[in-house]
């Protein structure tokens, strides 16, 4: 070839990597793709090159980072230096790390081990952007909040940001297998490549790292919460070590599920009671035989008693007594203890939703000081809406964890566009009246039980192996937003959706503004058309994929739909006032008044807490039954109007993820339809009420309905 072909072809290649390649959406929100010119040379002006002072690996990818965001929004290579002498350095450096940084003397000795700062600065002269923290993790933090501004289209002058994460641990739980099939994944398979490990290292996990960093996460619990013991075996803890080392120069620490029965299964042994020493000094060996492969393990997440996993009260000991035997061998290493909270049996014939207050609420200060008590949302089990669980607040002397699930395993899988940022917020801002009015759910994560004490929140992963790694374009905004809650539990919603839609589809305010009022509309659609009124747990046996308000059969009580609505001719919901299962009991007194009165409950709750006749009239003036056959309706209109306002956005959008959007919502608005067809069907042979004036009958009968089988619907638990 001519060399000056040659060079062409070559310049032309590096040019043309966004008009060429399709958007997949493999790149997140870190898009990087450049900014409209204008502001393309301003920010070339702004950051015209990088100064890092320091040699850790972690200065290192946040440098290579900043390079990378640079050059790609200002579609030229950012310049690296090891001076200040010209303007539009961005300088990055701890005070240890780098002597222009130290010789700022800046304010950092509130932002503790992972904050930073960014100030807009006069050094050697020359205006510069300092971004400066007291560790390392605080600089790559430091470096996606400027990046993110710089991928917002937002000036970086004069700035002055100085911002810390809320809480300690921001940790993902992936429920994902040994064998690579994701409990409760709709995304493909798991990410970890068990079999390739350790020897390959996928280039997948540093991008997973780098995402990860970007929202601040710092932990990952990499297997499923339905354990298995053979992760413990030491060929996998060198698969595990692998991981690590990619993870760890991004702030990620990582953890492992314990299953409670290790001791018997790998170990040779006869018994896991956690208070026989032969048991306790199994796992102190095993824990030592982990940190001395990896020194910065982060500890174990364990999931005991509940839905047949082994714990410790198959000996007769208590929940405490199980994480505290973890709790004493992992403490020399600096480990902790996530203890989950989500218990329930079969013998016990208690309303399920009274079980983990239970069984733990009597445990508040007999938990050793590393262990974290790792409670869901709501008391149920991820619904579309649950009111907070009653356990916030109701042990002051216990670190409390939230756990969310950005799977959506109740709300429409990967298909279903349902922003769950709204979710997050109604319940991170519930008030708990614990002790007193003003104490948020968010407040009881943020405030640590001692000083000293740990905080944290988890997140069921979406995550998979698709190339847009959550299933769906929309549901990356729930890994995103995840991350920003755990970052700032205070956070709202609205901005988050908005950061994310604009780093995501681009800073057009005509297409920003639409898909931001979608997204915030979508998570109360989803609730209208599967669970409206405080239904809740309706969907179909097993994989929850489709209504199933019908089903009865099953072994356990509360495994049958027909449990949690208690629909007979004479009305609807599960009566959990003092009257019925008390489970209101469980909160403080000013909501169990509140909530205890039909007329003052919020309606989204009524059928949650209430049974009531058809005929109760509801805010609207309609009977209960004329309601909810709205509402159903209502979650069907909103679908349509999604799909109206995305068709809008046609040739404003790469067309790929244009159209694999386009044909989700066609999949959604089907499956709302099902959703409201089948529900109305069931609830009205019960019912036996006309459907109101202008909402249509379902266009086939009940037994249709009950007919509809998806045996191989995704994500199944084993
Ligand atoms: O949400 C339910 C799921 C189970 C899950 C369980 C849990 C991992 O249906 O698949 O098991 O909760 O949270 O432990």
């Amino acid at each position: 070839m001519r060399p000056i072909l040659a060079l062409l072809l070559l310049l032309l290649a590096a040019m043309a990597p966004s008009a060429a390649q399709a958007e997949t959406g493999y790149d997140l929100w870190l898009r990087y793709q450049p900014l409209p010119e204008q502001r393309r040379a301003e920010l070339r002006d702004e950051a015209r090159y990088l100064v890092a002072q320091g040699s850790s690996d972690r200065l290192k990818v946040a440098a290579q980072e900043l390079v990378r965001g640079m050059s790609g929004l200002q579609s030229g290579q950012l310049a690296v230096a090891t001076s200040v002498d010209a303007p539009g350095a961005i300088v990055l450096g701890t005070p240890e790390s780098s002597a222009l940084v130290a010789s700022l003397n800046l304010p950092l000795a509130t932002l503790g081990t992972e904050g930073f700062l960014i100030r807009s600065v006069t050094m050697n002269g020359q205006r510069a952007t300092v971004i400066a923290a007291n560790r390392d993790v605080g600089l790559l933090y430091g470096v996606f909040a400027l990046l993110k501004r710089a991928q917002l289209g937002e000036s970086l002058r004069n700035l002055d940001i100085s911002d810390r994460p809320k809480l300690q641990l921001r940790v993902l739980n992936h429920w994902d297998n040994l064998d690579r099939h994701v409990e409760r994944g709709y995304a493909g398979q798991s990410i970890w490549d068990w079999q390739k490990l350790p020897g390959y290292k996928d280039p997948r996990y540093t991008d997973y790292a780098r995402a990860n960093a970007s929202i601040g996460i710092n932990g990952t619990v990499l297997t499923n919460v339905n354990a298995n013991a053979d992760v413990l075996r030491p060929e996998y803890i060198q698969k595990v070590k692998a991981l690590a080392e990619v993870f760890r120069p991004y702030g990620i620490k990582v953890y492992l599920t314990a299953r409670f029965s290790a001791p018997i299964e790998i170990g040779g042994m006869k018994t896991a009671d956690p208070l026989d020493p032969a048991v306790a000094a199994w796992w102190k060996a095993k824990i030592d035989e982990i940190y001395a492969v990896i020194p910065d393990f982060g500890g174990f997440l364990v999931k005991a008693n509940s839905e047949g996993q082994p714990g410790p009260n198959d000996y007769k000991r208590s929940h405490a007594d199980g994480a505290n035997m973890f709790a004493d061998a992992l403490r020399p290493h600096g480990g902790v203890v996530m203890w989950r909270a989500f218990v329930y049996a079969a013998e016990n014939p208690d309303d399920r939703h009274k079980q983990a207050y239970t069984e733990f609420e009597p445990l508040d200060g007999k938990f050793r000081d590393n262990v974290l008590v790792q409670v869901k949302n709501g008391a149920i089990d991820f619904q579309p809406r649950e009111p907070f669980h009653p356990l916030f607040g109701a042990m002051p002397k216990t670190p409390l964890m939230m756990e969310f699930q950005i799977t959506k395993e109740y709300l429409g899988f990967a298909t279903h566009l349902a922003y769950l940022g709204t979710m997050w917020e109604e319940v991170l801002q519930a008030d708990t009246f614990r002790p007193r009015k003003g104490a948020t759910v968010a407040k009881i994560l943020e405030k640590p039980v001692d000083k000293g004490a740990v905080t944290g929140i988890a997140g069921v992963a979406n995550i998979g192996s698709d190339v847009n790694w959550s299933g769906s374009q929309f549901d990356q905004a729930n890994w995103y937003a995840y991350g920003r809650f755990a970052w700032d539990p205070e956070a709202k919603a609205e901005p988050i959706a908005r950061d994310w839609a604009r780093m995501t589809w681009g800073n057009d305010p005509a297409v920003v503004d639409p898909i931001v009022s979608m997204m915030m509309r979508s998570r109360e659609a989803v609730v209208d058309y599967m669970t409206p009124l405080g239904l809740t747990h309706l969907m179909a046996t097993g994989h929850h994929y489709g209504p199933g308000p019908w089903v009865a059969d099953l072994a356990r009580p509360e495994w049958n739909p027909v449990y949690y609505h208690k629909a007979d001719a004479n009305g609807i919901g599960f009566d959990r006032t003092a009257s019925g299962s008390n489970g209101l009991g469980q909160y403080a007194p000013p909501l169990v008044r509140q909530w205890g009165d039909r007329k003052k409950v919020p309606e989204e709750l009524l059928l949650w807490f209430h049974h009531v006749p058809w005929e109760h009239r509801t805010k609207s003036g309609r009977s209960v039954w004329d309601e909810l056959v709205v509402r159903y309706d209502r979650g069907v209109d909103e679908v349509k109007r999604m799909q109206a306002q995305w068709d809008a956005l046609r040739g404003k959008i790469d067309a790929r993820r244009w159209e694999e959007v386009r044909d989700y919502l066609a999949i959604q608005h089907d499956e709302a339809k099902w959703w409201r067809d089948a529900s109305i069907a069931y609830f009205q042979s019960v019912s036996k009420r006309p459907l109101p004036v202008g909402h249509a009958a379902p266009p086939h009968d009940l037994e249709h309905y009950k007919a509809i089988r998806t045996p191989y619907a995704p994500g199944s638990g084993e």
